[in-house]
């Protein structure tokens, strides 16, 4: 298949790219590097140095045989989208298959810093959506578009979350909705905007999308990226890097881990290896005309306290020393919540988790401890409050 990757220099972004390439998928991607530029701003570099897209191409065709074709590039601005679509953006005669979308500011906290960056989280996720939803009716209506969503547009309800739709009973009749949204930073509700988007898109023009509602993700290790040089970016700083990430950054650097408020908020989790393999699945199994398919992308739900004492008993296995530190919740969320959303679609498709076991903490503590000269402490605690 043509796959196009958008937003293929991001921590999923490359490791999607190297991992459909392997499987002999004629794979493009594009970038506006924006997460690089965000963390020059910031200061927050990523633990590892990484390669512009141009050498990763580079290192993985001397290291698979594999060629992946990239473009730097705003896919906010339509003409660059239709270059994307037409294959003049690589030098190719090409249009794409499926279309990977993770070209989106990811942050929640990025998104409630100040007003200029909620305003760039806001056009830029919905303008680079609606691009990519003009491109596919023009080009190929055909295309399948898959979408990294998020489970954080349900947020926290004190009802069982259901994958993606809700079948409501109401005075007598019944009707099919999808599950409603209540997101928890500006991120998340753009999140929420593109997910109706797409789904007004579908029942409009019969195009075809599936929405990978995806949780936290942790872990920098895939089957391609050996090479350190052609490991995913892995931020661990409170704007960009997701909360098992951060903690094993912490523990190395002898930092108490940040437990924000009482710890008891529930996430589903996923290894970044299970990324890739469902958005695989999701390729390989694409929506019919017209539909929108939703997955719930998580393997195992804990909550943050549960996550710190994995990291505790991870460290006791690597001989680091950790400890734990509640600190004031800079996020409005709550800390205490029912929390039992269902997830088997992907797994019905055959994927095989990944789970998070204290030995695999500690695999990654090694990891991380070979570049402890390399943490920035004073991007660790969080400077970002919701209100
Ligand atoms: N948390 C801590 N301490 C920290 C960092 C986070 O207690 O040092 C807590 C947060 O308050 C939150 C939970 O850990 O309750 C998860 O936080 P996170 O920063 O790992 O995840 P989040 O901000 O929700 O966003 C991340 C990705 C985003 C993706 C989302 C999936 O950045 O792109 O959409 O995970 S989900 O959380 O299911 O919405």
């Amino acid at each position: 298949m043509n796959i196009l990757i958008l937003g293929g220099d991001g921590y999923l972004g490359w490791p999607t790219a190297m991992h459909l390439s392997a499987q002999g998928h004629s794979v493009a991607v594009v970038d506006n590097y924006f997460r690089r530029k965000a963390c020059d701003e910031l200061q927050s570099p990523p633990l590892l140095p990484v390669p512009d897209l141009g050498e990763r191409t580079r290192l993985w065709q001397a290291a698979s045989n594999h060629t992946v074709h990239c473009a730097e590039g705003d896919l906010c601005v339509w003409e660059f989208m239709q270059d994307c679509f037409t294959g003049k953006a690589f030098g190719l005669d090409w249009t794409p298959d499926a279309v990977v979308h993770y070209a989106e500011q990811p942050s929640a906290p990025y998104s409630m810093m100040d007003r200029d960056k909620a305003a760039f989280t806001l056009s830029n996720n919905l303008m680079s959506t609606m691009n990519l939803v003009q491109a596919v009716k023009e080009f190929n209506p055909a295309c399948h578009i898959v979408k990294l969503g998020t489970m954080g547009v349900y947020g926290t309800p004190d009802i069982d979350i259901e994958e993606g739709y809700l079948d409501v009973d109401y005075k007598g009749r019944s009707h099919r909705f999808l599950y409603p949204k209540t997101p928890g930073s500006l991120y998340h509700l753009t999140k929420a905007q593109d997910g109706d988007m797409l789904y007004f898109y579908c029942r409009i023009w019969d195009i075809r999308v599936t929405d990978l509602n995806q949780g936290p993700v942790y872990g920098i290790f895939t089957d391609q990226s050996d090479d350190e040089q052609l490991a995913t970016i892995f931020n661990y700083d409170d704007v960009f890097g997701t909360v098992v990430n951060r903690f094993l950054v912490q523990a190395v650097a002898g930092i108490p881990l940040t437990v924000y408020g009482k710890g008891g908020q529930t996430r589903g989790y996923l290894d970044l290896r299970d990324t890739l393999a469902c958005v695989e699945l999701a390729i390989l199994n694409p929506a019919q005309a017209g539909e929108y398919k939703v997955y719930n992308q998580i393997t195992e739900t804990f909550t943050v306290n549960e996550l710190a004492e994995l990291i505790l008993e991870g460290g006791k296995q690597a001989g680091i020393d950790v400890t734990v530190k509640n600190i004031e919740n800079p996020r409005r969320e709550a800390e205490e919540h029912y929390y039992n959303p269902t997830y088997t679609g992907l797994k019905d498709l055959g994927l095989e988790p990944h789970l998070l076991t204290s030995d695999k903490v500690a695999r990654m503590l090694e990891f991380v401890a070979r570049h402890k000269g390399r943490i920035r402490e004073d991007a660790i605690m969080p400077k970002v409050k919701w209100t």
